[in-house]
């Protein structure tokens, strides 16, 4: 029988690298599936928030300061917006094809947190989601953040916030299957260092749903 997918979540602090190296692993990957003969893509990138979703769409608004929303409902709204694509992973990974992640509940949990919202409520809202088979949290020092270069202009993209992010993101890591990525590095270096941790993972273990975060 042909082996499962794997669902790969990446996650870090804006300017971290991990959409850049998310687009660059879903490449390799399906470059070396084409070369091997395989006709259809190997891997697929997905993204949260998803900004073309019905939800999505609302969240894009927000983040882009056009309307405002009460910030509970907002938080239901990241994670509805996940669990409009639970089926679509879920089948992927059973026919064999990779998902990567830029983004999923981890960046969830930690915005609402560093916004103050309680914490037993914010952490309940994603269960039941596929559970990723790694998170790579993508490390990169203050220093190399900012050398890369400004903040945006959408919400949520001020140093303060990115602060407060910056120290709940290690709260939520769990060993058994969060991987730290050394994001300093020139993106070569980085992206040899995802490519080993990406071979070395295990398809054979059962995919799982999320039981707590
Ligand atoms: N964000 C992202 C949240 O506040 N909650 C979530 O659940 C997710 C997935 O949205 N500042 C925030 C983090 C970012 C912003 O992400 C949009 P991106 O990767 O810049 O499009």
């Amino acid at each position: 029988m042909a082996s499962r997918g794997l669902f790969i979540v990446f996650e870090g602090l804006d300017r971290s690298g991990k959409t850049t190296q998310a687009k660059e692993l879903v490449k390799t990957i399906n470059q070396k599936s084409a070369e091997a003969g395989n006709p259809n893509p190997a891997a697929i990138i997905m993204n949260f928030p998803d900004r073309q979703s019905v939800i999505g769409k609302l969240i894009d608004q927000y983040l882009k300061k056009e309307i405002d929303l009460d910030e509970h409902s907002l938080h239901l709204m990241f994670s509805a917006d996940r669990f409009l694509k639970n089926q679509m992973i879920r089948e992927s990974v059973a026919n064999g094809i990779d998902v990567i992640c830029d983004r999923y509940c981890y960046s969830g949990v930690a915005y609402s947190l560093a916004k103050g919202l309680p914490e037993t409520w914010v952490r309940s809202s994603d269960v039941g989601l596929p559970k990723p088979d790694a998170v790579l949290f993508f490390d990169v020092s203050p220093e190399v953040a900012a050398k890369r270069g400004g903040f945006g202009q959408e919400r949520l993209e001020t140093s303060e916030m990115q602060k407060k992010v910056a120290a709940v993101m290690p709260t939520l890591r769990d060993d058994a299957f969060w991987k730290t990525v050394n994001a300093d590095g020139d993106m070569e270096t980085v992206e040899k260092e995802v490519f080993r941790i990406y071979e070395q993972l295990d398809r054979q273990k059962p995919f799982e749903s999320l039981e707590k975060i």
